[in-house]
């Protein structure tokens, strides 16, 4: 046969990054809170979509804020006096591992009154667009792909 040898380590390649590419979209999201300070975030809550799974990342300079995160109570009077976690190394990674509201302040001096607080809600899943976690997209693909391998030989 006048095939290229190539032709099928390259059907074998493709098919090895289609397969990660579908792996990769089981994978929770990272959201960057860039510059965590004093300013009102409820616009940038509100333009994102959180899910179980998903990272939260709080971005400042460490030593001028912090990350409390509250009860719901505790959020509106911005008490960060008992908080459920606290972070404050300036790059916090937050996983969020619940559904739900989740309220988060910082806790240094009257920040979180200037409107240094941050209130999330978590759904359970991503989008119905995203194939679920251990798909078998990725199965079809390579099955698909030796299929191809069988007519050339
Ligand atoms: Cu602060």
């Amino acid at each position: 046969m006048a095939i290229d040898n190539r032709v099928p380590i390259l059907l074998v390649s493709i098919a090895l990054v289609s397969m990660a590419i579908g792996l990769n979209q089981a994978e929770g999201t990272t959201h960057t809170v860039e510059g965590w300070a004093l300013m009102k975030y409820n616009k940038y809550a509100a333009a994102e979509k959180f899910t179980v799974g998903d990272t939260l990342v709080f971005k400042y300079i460490h030593g001028q804020h912090n990350v409390l995160r509250v009860t719901r109570e505790d959020f509106f009077l911005c008490n960060g006096s008992n908080p459920i976690a606290n972070y404050a190394t300036g790059d916090d990674f937050v996983t969020l591992v619940e559904t739900g509201d989740h309220f988060f302040i910082c806790g240094v001096k009257s920040h979180c009154l200037t409107g240094q607080k941050l209130n999330i809600l978590v759904k359970r899943d991503h989008s119905a667009s995203s194939p679920p976690p251990f798909s078998l997209y990725p199965v079809v693909r390579v099955g698909i792909s030796l299929l191809v391998l069988c007519f050339l030989y």
